[in-house]
């Protein structure tokens, strides 16, 4: 097996201890960390987020390979390439609406969404719409990602795009929104871009919408 192979099976694995090994005898061996991030990481992670759809794997596993994941970023990162390797996509806000707590669903997201190329701005729990407003613009996000768990919640993801709008600004970034009670044809009655059911999809479709926009 080859080492791009072995740190790509690691991640899928959630072996830490091994992803940070093989991701130091791939650097010792030459191999550009371009191709070790792409190749072997980003493609271990495309795997989880598969087998995460798939119902193969649920939130433990994905964890700890998102952990193996930043482990292998951490030991890539004094190489300098972090802003080719980790910005290819560009910047992403993200952050679960005012008035709800939940974040572990926001935080796979979260991490899906680093493992694919972008640049994750989060926001945490709680976030009122002007503090999403501030943030994408400040940070000239291209994403903006929201999460929201509860009924009574969910009016808070149409509130803030709403805000984006009273502020100008909804033409300058893609609203991506989900969470368990969101569904397709809500998101499309509150004018996001997009929805998924799941963290992959998110990070899929995101990167999706944003090469859209490049090439337009
Ligand atoms: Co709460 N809670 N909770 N809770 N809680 C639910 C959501 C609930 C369904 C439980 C139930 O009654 N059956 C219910 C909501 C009912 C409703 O509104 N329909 C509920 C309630 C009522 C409440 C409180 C009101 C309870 C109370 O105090 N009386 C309270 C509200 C607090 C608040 O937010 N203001 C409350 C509190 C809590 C805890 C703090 C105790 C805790 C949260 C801890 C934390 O997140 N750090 C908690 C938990 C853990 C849950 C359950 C049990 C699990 C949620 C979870 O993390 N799931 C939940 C019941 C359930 O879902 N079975 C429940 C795992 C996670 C991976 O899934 O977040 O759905 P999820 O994320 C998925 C997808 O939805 C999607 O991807 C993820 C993974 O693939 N996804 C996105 C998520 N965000 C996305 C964004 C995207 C795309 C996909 O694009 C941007």
């Amino acid at each position: 097996m080859s080492i791009l192979n072995e740190i790509c099976q690691a991640v899928i694995e959630g072996n830490i201890v091994a992803v940070k090994e093989f991701t130091e005898k791939a650097i010792a061996q030459g191999v550009p960390p371009e191709r070790i991030f792409r190749e072997a990481l980003v493609s271990g992670m495309d795997e989880v987020g598969r087998r995460m759809e798939a119902e193969e794997y649920f939130i433990p596993e994905v964890l700890l390979s998102a952990h193996a994941m930043k482990t292998a970023v951490e030991v890539l990162k004094p190489l300098t390439l972090e802003i080719q390797m980790t910005k290819p996509l560009g910047k992403a806000v993200i952050g679960t609406v005012q008035g709800d707590l939940h974040d572990i669903g926001k935080n796979l997201v979260a991490m899906m969404l680093e493992g694919k190329g972008f640049e994750v701005i989060d926001l945490g729990v709680n976030v009122p719409p002007e503090q999403f407003i501030a943030k994408v613009k400040d940070t000239e996000a291209g994403i903006l990602a929201m999460s929201a768990l509860l009924t009574t919640t969910m009016p808070k993801l149409s509130e803030t795009i709403q805000a984006f709008q009273d502020a100008g600004y909804r033409g300058n970034v893609i609203v991506i929104v989900g969470g368990a009670p969101i569904s397709q044809e809500f998101a499309e009655r509150i004018g996001a871009d997009g929805f998924a059911s799941d963290a992959g999809g998110a990070a899929r479709l995101a990167e999706e919408l944003v090469t859209q926009r490049m090439r337009a």
